[in-house]
């Protein structure tokens, strides 16, 4: 593993992004009873805490970097623009795993992307829950709790693999579940986690060697691809085209060990049905 030293004024910013997200952790954590709303598609929730944190969250990140814009799931400003893709844009899902957080289910974490000139450039996603702080710079390593992480290098058979279900766009579910059919037996086991950030943080510390959902949102990916690349993934969407970082897309992200995309992916895309 190349050893890699952090530029100072990088290690500085990361660190108070990293300083911000405990925090942010410690209200998720500390939260009792939050009122719940419903949003757009089915099983779409925000609550009182996620809009709390992205308040909190945008506060003071503007401190770190004050000509940043921001683009954040809750509050109406989840569209990207064309001012976002120039100078530094933090992307942020305050609590990604709301239904779960909602449940008492675990995890649910705390994802902050910065992006320089429309491109992944910071990231951290932290579970409160478990005091797990993922971390990463673009070109300058992934890290969990300050360790350096890789993905794993062995072959998905002997692996486990993560999937999303995509709850909010149902008309995906028949091809969603047609994929995960044809996976089971290509794997040593699915899981289902119910937060996309942290299915890719555990592709990226070697808990297992895929993840992928249908469509995701911006905020939902944009910290925890950044991470997975730099523990040596291969993060695209599921026909292996680069990720926008401009909106919604399918994610696909594969471990080291994993050097080709299954053929269950290809062939579920509808209009590359007829090549296959
Ligand atoms: C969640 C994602 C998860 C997906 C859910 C939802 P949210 O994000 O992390 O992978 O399956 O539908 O999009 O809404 O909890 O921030």
């Amino acid at each position: 593993m190349k050893i890699i030293v952090m530029r100072e004024d990088n290690q500085m910013m990361i660190d108070s992004i990293k300083a911000i997200a405990i925090e942010a952790g410690n209200i998720m954590t500390s939260a009792v009873r939050p009122k719940i709303m419903a949003k757009e598609g089915h099983a779409n929730f925000c609550t009182e805490t996620d809009e709390k944190i992205q308040a909190f969250l945008i506060e003071r990140l503007q401190a770190v970097i004050p000509e940043a814009t921001f683009l954040g799931e809750e509050d109406g400003q989840d569209v990207f623009t064309e001012k976002m893709s120039r100078g530094f844009c933090f992307v942020l899902d305050p609590i990604d795993g709301t239904s779960n957080f909602i449940y008492a289910y675990r995890p649910s974490v705390v994802s902050i992307a910065l992006l320089k000139e429309g491109k992944p450039y910071m990231a951290v996603v932290y579970n409160p829950f478990d005091d797990m702080m993922f971390s990463a710079v673009s070109g300058e390593g992934a890290y969990l709790n300050g360790e350096r992480i890789m993905s794993a290098d062995t072959p998905l058979k002997n692996s486990l693999a993560v999937f999303g279900t995509a709850p909010y766009y149902t008309d995906l579910q028949e091809r969603t579940f047609k994929i995960a059919k044809e996976l089971l037996p290509l794997c040593v086991d699915l899981r289902r986690s119910g937060t996309a950030a942290w299915d890719m943080c555990c592709v990226a510390m070697g808990c297992c060697n895929l993840y992928f959902e249908l469509k995701i949102q911006l905020w939902d990916y944009a910290a925890a691809a950044l991470i997975a690349s730099e523990a040596g993934c291969t993060v695209t969407d599921i026909e292996g085209n680069p990720l926008s970082y401009k909106g919604p897309s399918s994610a696909l992200c594969r471990a080291r060990g994993v050097k080709e995309i299954p053929e269950c992916f290809l062939k579920s895309v509808p209009h590359k049905r007829e090549l296959v």
